[in-house]
């Protein structure tokens, strides 16, 4: 199945310890009798008067439970599960809405000609310091295009007048995201919009970290780096490398990969 490692053993700053969910014990319809995830639902979210959250009273919530995944599942009480499975966390951790929180995540590269090596955008995160891709909560009413542009002009300050002479982009199938703040009734998907620029446009862009990145770099996409990302963007990154390499429109000489 889907990649939900981060989301079962690593936490946020503020959680409290994750119960341990085995391999075989991750998906819901395997009997777990001894499974008792402590319930955490950060201050927050909990707060009135914030505008992103959902009620925490479930059942003053009207709205349809979506997902990429598929059709959502709930427990006895109407809460939604982790499309995945467990995660040894119950409650919406420092997740605003029950069932999947919807983000978009821009993927920039350029193929660096003196290296020969593909490079992509990377932010450093504020809130765990790893390097991930550039990407954001969608806003009610927000296409993922406009999402993905708004995110990259907050957290790298790219335009999207700066990706209008791409050579290559494609929007990637969207899904689960083994996030770190992901819980059994909250967790995070997302849509993947990769942008491939030549290099004389890549380098010239102005960039810029802020919002809630604390550092951007021009990362070589090696395997070493690959393995480094927040939660899965890694092997997002991956998969749509391989997606550009192998399409009829590919912008680079198959015989130049990624190391
Ligand atoms: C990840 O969290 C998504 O892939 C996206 O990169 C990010 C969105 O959350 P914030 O950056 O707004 O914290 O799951
Ligand atoms: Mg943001
Ligand atoms: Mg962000």
């Amino acid at each position: 199945y889907k990649s939900h490692t981060k989301s079962r053993t690593e936490k946020h700053a503020s959680y409290p310890s994750r119960y341990f969910v085995p391999d075989d014990k991750i998906i819901w319809d395997i009997p777990f009798d001894a499974y008792q995830p402590t319930e955490f639902t950060a201050p927050v979210v909990l707060d009135r008067n914030t505008t992103w959250a959902d009620p925490h009273d479930i059942t003053a919530l009207t709205r349809v439970f979506e997902s990429f995944e598929g059709d959502v599942k709930f427990n006895a009480i109407g809460v939604p599960l982790n499309p995945i499975g467990r995660t040894g966390l119950k409650g919406r951790g420092v997740l605003g809405k029950w069932g999947a929180n919807f983000a978009v995540d821009g993927i920039v590269t350029t193929l660096n000609p003196y290296s020969n090596l593909l490079e992509v955008l990377t932010i450093t995160r504020c809130d765990t310091g790893e390097t991930a891709l550039p990407g954001g909560m969608v806003d009610a009413g927000e296409t993922a295009m406009g999402t993905r542009n708004r995110e990259l002009e907050e957290e790298v300050s790219v335009k999207s007048t700066d990706l209008a002479n791409h050579l290559y982009e494609e929007t990637l199938a969207s899904g689960y995201v083994d996030d770190p703040r992901n819980t059994d009734n909250a967790w995070m998907e997302t849509t993947v919009i990769h942008t491939h620029l030549a290099y004389e446009n890549a380098s010239e862009m102005q960039v810029c970290a802020g919002d809630d990145a604390s550092d951007f770099k021009w990362l070589p996409i090696t395997t070493e780096s690959l393995s480094s990302f927040y939660a899965n963007h890694g092997l997002s990154l991956l998969l749509a490398v391989k997606e550009m390499l192998q399409s009829k429109s590919s912008p680079i000489d198959k015989t130049i990969t990624a190391e």
